[in-house]
């Protein structure tokens, strides 16, 4: 077999660089464009980091703790409207947070009552009446007369009072009576 001079050898690769590619069939057609990038969730703002980064979570009531679905990951200073607690129950009701121990007497905007975000509507006083008796120097005993009322609703509440003069009785022994009056039931 004759041997290709060297300089032919080379005019040939070269030819095959400039033949076509057979997987490129559309000549001319430009490649489609780069999908756009993912919208960020926080509008803007420095950078957000990755997971390894503490998370922060949005805070809408300002009541220092967030809302656990409106979470991110985010290192460097916090970005306004977050907070490093999250655990609210109800972030459009700053009244409604953990550790809260008030109770209150008109309900969360979306209508429940847990405002300590226990996952729980505690009924505050919640105990029903079960009698009065005289101890500690005093009258003792209150509670609901009926049944516990429904968070935001009245019913009677009773407290246990020294009836008038009974301290000073032949027997020595003062009394007690139940008074009470309609009570709004609080919730926490
Ligand atoms: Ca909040
Ligand atoms: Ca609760």
């Amino acid at each position: 077999m004759a041997r290709i001079p060297a300089i032919f050898a080379a005019a040939l690769l070269v030819a095959g660089c400039t033949e076509p590619n057979p997987d490129f069939r559309g000549g001319g057609v430009t490649p489609p464009p780069p999908p756009p990038p993912t919208p960020r969730l926080d509008g803007g703002g420095p950078p957000r980091a990755d997971s390894q980064c503490p998370a922060i979570f949005a805070d809408e009531d300002g009541d220092g703790f967030g809302d656990p679905f409106r979470v991110e990951h985010h290192c460097g200073p916090i970005l306004p409207g977050y907070v490093t607690r999250g655990g609210d129950c109800a972030d459009n009701d700053p009244r409604a947070h953990p550790g809260q121990t008030e109770a209150f007497k008109i309900g969360r905007p979306d209508g429940a009552w847990d405002f300590d975000c226990d996952g729980h509507a505690e009924l505050v006083p919640g105990a029903r009446f079960a009698g009065c008796k005289w101890g500690e120097g005093r009258c003792l005993g209150e509670g609901w007369a009926d049944k516990e009322p429904r968070c935001g609703e009245a019913s009677l509440y009773l407290r246990c009072t020294l009836v008038p003069g009974s301290k000073g009785d032949t027997n020595g022994e003062p009394r007690c009576e139940p008074l009470g009056e309609p009570t709004l039931a609080r919730c926490r």
